[in-house]
């Protein structure tokens, strides 16, 4: 028998992913939202929320790698960090590879991503025992509202903008994050794809660029997320993402499965009609 998960999320749009799997291994509905896991056939097992692919052990580092080090390594002194969202650990996994980081904060949403994902993904899982880490179960977008002048990198690994993580893709919200962030801080967000989600990150850009004297968006590929592609907001009140890398720092990184210096660079230069998209915007 074969068993098929289907992504319906764009569906009213003719397109669906579908994914064959060998087991759900588990399956818990939190006050949030359902959260599955599966073992698939090709791209080991998978994190779904609410039927929509969160992470899958086949592309996860494309992903966490692409969101963690570009800013890490373009800002001169990263030593407090926020995740906002990330609650299976991969992003901070990644934060604490920089030796400079010394206060890593996560705030995650739903307490019960962070304990499936302990339990079922432990290379992903494995930094919330780090002494410089410490966790908090809020809302994000209250967390950010009340801090001021504290984090040198704000990292906003969301879902996408339906159910709990819709607040994190708000203009108020970029506000916050900006008074959260020291004078030099930098912000990341997940901003969805250039192919297919024009109309979202037509706010998510209009938004930053009221905001941060300085915004850029860049991008990874993820085979499993829809259409292959996700990119991010890089919003900065001083660096310049190319102009302040610093290469040695990508250097030193050892291990990685995506990310090095020559990517950094690339992944800023996008499609002509993307670049002419966000000039408009
Ligand atoms: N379309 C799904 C986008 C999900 C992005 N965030 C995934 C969380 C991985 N830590």
């Amino acid at each position: 028998m074969s068993n098929w998960f289907e992504e319906q999320l764009e569906l009213k749009d003719g397109r669906m992913i579908k994914i064959q799997y060998k087991e759900l291994l588990d399956s818990v509905q939190s006050q949030f939202q359902k959260i599955d896991v599966y073992d698939t056939v090709s791209f080991g097992k998978m994190l779904v929320h609410d039927d929509v692919i969160m992470v899958t052990e086949f592309d996860e580092a494309n992903y966490h790698e692409m969101i963690v080090h570009v800013a890490l390594n373009v800002h001169a002194h990263p030593r407090q960090v926020l995740v906002i969202g990330g609650g299976d650990g991969g992003t901070l996994r990644e934060v604490l590879k920089h030796k400079q980081v010394q206060t890593a904060h996560l705030c995650e949403i739903d307490g019960q991503v962070i304990e499936i994902c302990k339990k079922h993904f432990p290379s992903l899982s494995c930094s919330f025992n780090d002494p410089r880490v410490a966790v908090f179960l809020e809302d994000g977008a209250e967390f950010v509202r009340k801090r001021e002048n504290f984090y040198d990198v704000i990292i906003v690994d969301s879902s996408d903008p339906i159910g709990p993580a819709e607040v994190l893709f708000q203009e108020q919200f970029y506000k916050n994050m900006s008074n959260a962030l020291t004078h030099d801080g930098i912000v990341i967000t997940q901003s969805e794809s250039f192919h297919y989600h024009r109309h979202i990150i037509k706010n998510i850009v209009a938004s930053n660029k009221k905001i941060f004297p300085r915004y850029f968006y860049y991008y990874t590929m993820v085979p499993t997320y829809p259409s292959g592609v996700i990119g991010f907001s890089f919003c900065s009140k001083k660096y310049h993402p190319i102009e302040d890398f610093n290469p040695g720092k990508a250097d030193a990184l050892t291990g990685l499965k995506y990310y090095n210096k020559e990517i950094h660079k690339a992944a800023f230069v996008l499609p002509q009609g993307f670049t002419e998209f966000l000039e408009k915007n």
